[in-house]
């Protein structure tokens, strides 16, 4: 009997040997892998024969191979002249065979000593954990880093550097004096060092938290906005470890390249403006590089159908827009109008006049249009050219626009008389619609809106007693007195709204109605996040004046600051200047070191500090200097001479 399993059967219904569960695919990877290794075997034989076929070939044809890439270690051919097709190419033939034979001998050796170096690094490579070749590839990269910093950071054409008078000093001499200006100095290394210690780094400090915060006006990145806000204030106040300390994090870390959408105006003011300032007083050049690389970043928000900037610009894409709640789509005024001085100053130390361009292109624009009154409305949509709602404000939407019109014309040593026309037509407007006085006798600043003055006016408008006082001389038909006083009214005002409180500190809008006056009625409206507008009009009006009631208004608010906002960990904001027990908003703005702290100490400085004959503070309070144009141009544009 035959059993079909000794019958002969084709070998394709053999069944596999059972070493494991039969299953196909385990059959396959088994024969992948023998064939592999063989495939490898033949590879690795056929190279090594190469490459000892390599040495044992004849003479000429390895002629012809180093003629094509060796060419620096060759002899010239002989014939190669000057009429030779290629008189770069060498050939090896002549007399000279020992020579030749020596020459290939040297080649040969160096071929395999790098052979073999190559080699042992492999090895030397496997051998390595990967977290020791993850960081070599880390210190690699950072290589590359560091010497593209250095390549971006290369130093910009000098210009003739503006007269830098009394970037020091201001000691003064009253002993009371200089115990109130050495608080304020310790204030500020209290706001700082727990910065320091919580927040470096981050935008700004949450100092009861103990942590970083950032608003979203530096978008989404850590851009260290604190550090380049203060530290002209560190400069003046001659903290100069502190200085140097904020400049290693800008040097190390402040990069613009990021995916983030920044206000164009925050960003320019205390930015911009900020690495402006701590260049021109420390002369360090890293500060004006930086500036000019933010700058370069901002320029596509300016792409816009009427060359009126969008408020926000991605810092990486150049994409821009505008806030969603600023009436259809519009651009702010205080926004698109707080440019002039930084930019000004960007063309002037570049050479490169698009910063200027962009800026003169806004003013223009704004000349030809439309004023309702000869009032400037807040919003203007930058895709239509129009104005978008007819709101006009001193304060917030408005406010620092009318600064920088006076500021453009002061800063160019006062031969900018188109901005000064500008703004004397502005504040003529602005007094005739919108300036009141109270029953009381308080005089204000209100708000044009929607067809009818609101009787309401804002922390931040309380600037404008500085603006007046420093725009009184040189103003239309000898109204200097008249400004002085119309500033000095305001400060009067502000103090006011301070005084009427529970913790001698203002609110951030108050009322003049009824009975009600300076203010605050809705809740909303009764917090104080340590502003510098008031101390700000206090120190303009010492500096003209020398009234010492500015001083002592000036202390009671340094001290409400120590008692209601210092906190152990740096100082914070409060909810409600009403209420005697303050409850804490937990942020230390970073104009509270660049503002508020900065104007206390000069008011308590002498005038020698920063002269106003030579200085020209920005919105933030970051002094830049006047340009004496007269004598320097900026090349090819005969209109700033
Ligand atoms: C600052 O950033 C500037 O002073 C700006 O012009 C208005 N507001 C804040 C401070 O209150």
């Amino acid at each position: 009997m035959t059993t079909p399993a000794l019958l002969p059967l084709s070998g394709r219904r053999i069944p596999p040997l059972n070493l494991g569960p039969p299953s196909f695919p385990h059959h396959r990877a088994t024969l992948r892998l023998s064939e592999k290794f063989i495939l490898l075997l033949i590879l690795s034989a056929f190279i090594t024969l190469c490459f000892g076929a390599f040495f044992f070939l004849p003479d000429s044809s390895k002629h012809k191979r180093f003629d094509l890439g060796l060419e620096d270690v060759l002899i010239p051919h002989v014939d190669a002249g000057k009429g030779a097709k290629n008189p770069g190419v060498f050939l090896i033939h002549g007399p000279d065979e020992h020579r030749h034979r020596e020459e290939e001998e040297r080649l040969r050796n160096k071929i395999r000593a790098d052979h073999e170096k190559a080699l042992e690094e492999a090895k030397e490579k496997l051998r390595k954990s990967r977290e020791e070749i993850r960081a070599e590839i880390q210190t690699e990269k950072n290589k590359v880093v560091q010497e593209m910093k250095i390549k971006q950071n290369k130093p910009l054409p000098p210009v003739p550097i503006p007269n830098l008078v009394g970037i020091s000093g201001g000691d003064p001499e009253d002993s009371d004096i200089r115990e109130k200006r050495e608080k304020i100095k310790e204030m500020m290394k209290h706001a700082w060092d727990n910065y320091r210690t919580y927040g470096w780094g981050h935008n700004e400090l949450r100092p009861i938290a103990r942590k970083g915060h950032s608003p979203n006006i530096f978008g989404s990145s850590q851009m260290g906005a604190t550090i380049v806000d203060a530290l002209d204030t560190l400069y003046i106040m001659g903290l100069h470890a502190e200085f140097l300390d904020g400049q290693r994090w800008i040097e190390d870390n402040l990069d613009f390249s990021v995916n983030s959408e920044v206000s164009v105006f925050e960003v320019n003011i205390r930015f911009i403006g900020g690495l402006l300032a701590a260049y021109y007083l420390s002369g360090e050049e890293i500060f004006k590089i930086k500036a000019v690389q933010l700058a370069e970043k901002l320029l596509p928000a300016f792409n816009t159908p009427t060359g009126i900037p969008w408020a926000m610009v991605n810092l990486k894409s150049g994409v821009g827009r505008n806030w969603g709640w600023a009436s259809a789509g519009s651009s702010i005024l205080a926004e698109f109008g707080t440019l002039h001085m930084e930019f000004m100053h960007l063309s002037y130390l570049t050479g490169d006049l698009i910063y200027y361009k962009k800026v003169m292109h806004i003013r223009k624009l704004l000349q030809k249009m439309d004023r309702p009154n000869g009032l400037y409305p807040n919003y203007l949509n930058p895709r239509t050219g129009r104005w978008g709602q007819y709101h006009t404000s001193v304060g917030g939407l408005g406010d620092s626009f009318y600064e920088y019109l006076l500021k453009a014309w002061l800063m160019s040593d006062k031969t900018d008389h188109e901005a000064r026309k500008m703004y004397d037509d502005a504040i003529e407007a602005i007094e005739k619609h919108l300036i009141k006085k109270s029953r009381g006798g308080l005089v204000f600043i209100g708000e044009w809106k929607n067809g009818h003055l609101e009787k309401k006016m804002g922390h931040l408008a309380c600037f404008a007693g500085g603006m007046f006082a420093l725009g009184a001389d040189g103003s239309r038909t000898d109204k200097a007195g008249h400004y002085l006083e119309l500033g000095a009214e305001i400060a009067r005002t502000c103090h006011e709204s301070y005084d009427r409180t529970a913790l001698k500190l203002g609110p951030e809008s108050f009322k003049f109605d009824g009975a009600v006056e300076a203010v605050a009625v809705r809740q909303a409206e009764k917090y104080y996040i340590l502003r510098p507008e008031v101390i700000e009009t206090y120190w303009y009006l010492w500096r003209f004046t020398h009234d010492p009631r500015y001083r002592q208004w000036g202390w009671e608010a340094a001290l409400a600051i120590e008692k209601y906002c210092r906190v152990s960990g740096g100082f914070s904001g409060v909810k409600d200047v009403y209420s005697s027990t303050p409850t804490h908003d937990d942020v230390q703005q970073s104009f509270f070191l660049a503002e508020t702290l900065k104007y206390l100490y000069l008011l308590f400085s002498g005038d020698d500090l920063l002269p106003l004959e030579h200085w020209v503070f920005n919105t933030e309070a970051h002094p830049l200097p006047v340009l004496h144009l007269a004598n320097t141009t900026l090349s090819g544009n005969p209109a700033v001479r």
